[in-house]
């Protein structure tokens, strides 16, 4: 065969092996792994450097439309091109409805938005916020049967929160539909009650964001998260967890043998509430929900990384510029915190931070790297062998790390259209010397070489592990045994 593709010398890693080989590529997929190969238009030399399987990010927001006035700065163009230079090549961002609006209706606006635009492939979530019947018993089904197999619910914020009837109906639904839930588990009484006497007090600069989120509110809905899907016996994801009680949780729930997985975020490694009380309102920048926490609890996280407690490590990227009117400051710059849009980026950070602070520190190791960057999150949606491994029949999306070179981020090197990043002056000791998307090199040698309208809408499966039931081989506990 003659290849499109060779990509000589590769030191392969995997989630489950580590082995040298070439690896051909033919339109957009590995066609062949082994040695030589034979011919092919071009060729591309790793020179034994280490070849993973392209990241994927299943928790992020771009161009995601809000009910507050404030506009995210990255566009699928800036964001795709933004992750493919971090070594991300595929994202699952979320296609949001709005009370009042049907799913079907938000799917088809996320299409709009994203059309023509993507470097890399992309897949969408669900966010259900306003479950009518009609979304339960019509669109949710359809829906999920035209691939998209997840949706993400929200126990906070009040424009998208939703109570525990109606999550119970939504997680029957997942269910019986085989979908992945994921849940934003934050209690939002406590977190209205803790606002409403913080800014009584006059207490309103960013640092007090953390002080109505404290762990407490996120231990007691992943509590009831939990307890909510044991009932419904199904499968959930609790997604960007933050610290020890939530940990905690989530373990003691895995422990009993229930089917709870969890993504924690890079922001609860590398940052803490510290980083809230910046100069003025500087600590806005870091304003995220749930907040970051102290650096105990950021041990705890990559403890849960190393001990299989997280399958997902996601950036939950949610861009919102800190100068421009749209972005943190769309209600003024000295806005309480309770006005300031919630998010960080962190699409092109992501992979970078866990290779050089997971692996190179001796954290993880590098099958633990590729799981948590890339392979789970394929699993978990549906994307999987297409998506999240290095293997024949897979598309061609590699990263080549050059483990060299180490750097400091600054903003000036990212490539999306936030105005900072939190994670400026972080030093990092690898980053993707090359990025393959379906077998077109996107991104090499510090050079942008994507382009917008490569990236292709992946439909998902149904994942293997959503349809099975969240308690084993007991049962659902509404049903008499
Ligand atoms: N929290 C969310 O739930 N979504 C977007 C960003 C954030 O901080
Ligand atoms: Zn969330
Ligand atoms: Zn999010």
């Amino acid at each position: 065969m003659i290849f499109d593709t060779l990509l000589l010398n590769a030191e392969v890693a995997t989630a489950s092996d580590r082995y040298r080989a070439d690896i051909g590529i033919r339109d957009g997929r590995i066609a062949a792994i082994g040695r030589d190969l034979g011919r092919a238009d071009h060729t591309l030399d790793a020179a034994g450097r280490l070849v993973t399987p392209g990241g994927v990010d299943a928790h992020c927001h771009l161009d995601q439309p809000t009910s507050d006035g404030s506009k995210m700065a990255d566009d699928f163009v800036t964001g795709t091109r933004s992750a493919a230079c971090g070594g991300t090549t595929t994202i699952i961002p979320f296609a949001c409805q709005f009370k009042g609006q049907s799913l079907q209706a938000a799917v088809d606006d996320y299409h709009r938005r994203s059309e023509g635009k993507a470097a890399i492939d992309y897949a969408f979530h669900l966010i259900v916020s306003d479950p009518t019947p009609g979304v339960l018993r019509d669109e949710l089904p359809r829906l999920v049967a035209a691939g998209y197999t997840s949706f993400k619910v929200y126990m906070t914020y009040d424009d998208m929160k939703l109570d525990d009837r109606q999550i119970l109906n939504l997680l029957a639904v997942a269910r019986r539909e085989g979908a992945m839930t994921m849940i934003h588990a934050e209690n939002a009484d406590c977190i209205g009650w803790l606002t409403e006497q913080l800014l009584d007090a006059g207490l309103g600069a960013p640092r007090y964001h953390a002080h109505a989120r404290p762990m407490l509110v996120e231990r007691e809905a992943t509590h009831r998260a939990i307890a909510l899907a044991e009932l419904a016996d199904v499968p959930i994801l609790i997604v960007h967890v933050s610290g020890r009680e939530a940990v905690d949780q989530i373990r003691t729930a895995q422990g009993l043998g229930l089917k709870v997985f969890g993504e924690t975020c890079p922001q609860y490694l590398f940052l803490t509430g510290d980083d809230l009380g910046g100069e003025g309102f500087e600590g806005a920048k870091c304003i995220c929900s749930p907040p970051p926490r102290d650096k105990a609890n950021q041990e705890v996280i990559w403890r849960g990384l190393e001990n299989g407690t997280f399958h997902v490590l996601s950036s939950d990227h949610a861009p919102f510029a800190y100068a421009g009117p749209d972005g943190k400051k769309a209600h003024g710059p000295d806005a309480p915190f309770s006005e300031v849009p919630n998010g960080i980026p962190g699409l092109e950070t992501r992979m970078p931070l866990l290779m050089s602070h997971g692996v190179m520190d001796g954290r993880i190791d590098i099958h633990s790297f590729v799981a948590l960057a890339s392979t789970n999150a394929a699993r978990l949606y549906g994307l999987f062998p297409r998506k999240g491994t290095i293997a024949v029949g897979s598309d061609a999306d590699l990263v080549v790390w050059d483990m060299d070179r180490p750097r400091t981020i600054r903003n000036a090197l990212l490539h999306h259209a936030v105005d900072y990043t939190p994670y400026e002056g972080i030093e990092v000791k690898a980053w993707p010397a090359m990025t393959l998307s379906r077998g077109e090199v996107v991104w090499r040698d510090g050079e942008y070489l994507g382009r917008a309208g490569h990236g292709q809408f992946l439909p998902c499966e149904r994942p293997a592990l959503a349809g099975t039931r969240g308690r084993g081989h007991r049962g659902p506990l509404w049903k008499p045994n």
